[in-house]
């Protein structure tokens, strides 16, 4: 019967969002990449603890009855096989509010964090940035996940039945943790081989993946429209319901399911350290 729980338990939280691992290994990549302002702002906001271990906190939260409504901030729905997204179109809940999705969330608790210093100075405390830092760490990493950016009708694989190497499965369930398992028992055993790994090739791409000329706004839709791309042509592609999926499938996409992870970890760390890097405050936005 415990067992029982736990398996439900964690088959959930494997339904929301790059699973445990995922969102670990994101927030592993960033971390040597972070300014050592944004360590100390880190250290403040979260005390004796580090952030890997917390990056999937907004799944393990999302089903209490106060964050609920935290629900449609891990995704956005585009519409069916358009292949494409735009904010304004797209970046809203099922009712139509507007902001409520993904994007969205990442830039409201960016915004909420750009008020790090000019909160330790005053009294009046607007904020929970401990809170704020939690989920933008985690939406960052969700955004990379190709199928969190991806079709209506299906919500994002979740409703493309399929076999995994002979096991039924759904799409969305098979990129946020299949890949990352399969990959970490055959290749790596354990996350920290993988985390090297997934780091090796980030020094040639740094960059280019880091790199953010136009507004911080514009650029987090960059990253949303790289997933629905993903999504056509490489998450949906060869993957119709009932399709068996097997090696073919499995290696041709995983060199993709790891650069997503990194480019994730990338970008995490160079938001943090826009936010928090800048001596002056004012700079930027
Ligand atoms: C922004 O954050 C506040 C909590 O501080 C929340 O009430 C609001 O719904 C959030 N909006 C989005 C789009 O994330
Ligand atoms: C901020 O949020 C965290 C996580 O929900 C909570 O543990 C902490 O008590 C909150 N801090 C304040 C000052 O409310
Ligand atoms: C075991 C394993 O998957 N190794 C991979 C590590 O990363 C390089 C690319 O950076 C791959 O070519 C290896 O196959």
């Amino acid at each position: 019967m415990a067992l029982c729980v736990i398996l439900i338990a964690s088959i959930a939280v494997g339904a929301a969002a790059w699973g445990r691992e995922g969102h670990r290994l994101t927030c592993m990549i960033a971390e040597p990449f972070l300014s050592s302002e944004s360590k100390a702002a880190l250290e403040e906001l979260l005390p004796g603890r580090d952030l890997p271990e917390l990056c999937s906190w907004a799944d393990d939260i999302r089903r209490s009855y106060r964050f609920r409504w935290t629900g449609p901030l891990h995704y956005i729905d585009t519409p069916d096989n358009l292949c494409g997204y735009d904010y304004d179109r797209d970046c809203h809940d099922s009712r139509g509010e507007k902001d409520m999705c993904v994007a969205g969330a990442i830039n409201n608790y960016s915004r909420q964090l750009e008020t790090f210093q000019e909160a330790k100075l005053s009294l009046h405390k607007s904020y929970n940035l401990t809170e704020a830092l939690l989920f933008l760490a985690h939406y960052v990493g969700d955004i990379h996940q190709p199928l969190h950016v991806a079709f209506t009708a299906d919500a994002g694989g979740n409703g493309v039945h399929v076999h995994w190497f002979g096991r039924k499965a759904n799409l969305h369930h098979i990129w946020d943790t299949e890949f990352i398992d399969r990959a970490k028992r055959l290749y790596y055993h354990d996350i920290f081989r993988m985390l090297r790994n997934i780091s090796m090739s980030i020094t040639e791409n740094f960059d280019a993946w880091s790199r953010c000329e136009t507004d911080p706004e514009a650029c987090i839709d960059s990253y949303a429209t790289e997933s629905i791309h993903t999504s056509c042509r490489w998450a949906y592609k060869d993957a119709l319901e009932g399709t068996y999926l097997e090696d073919d499938y499995f290696s041709s996409r995983l060199p993709i399911v790891e650069q997503r992870l990194a480019q994730g970890g990338v970008r995490l760390a160079s938001i943090l350290n826009r936010i928090f890097g800048a001596k002056s405050s004012e700079s930027s936005i």
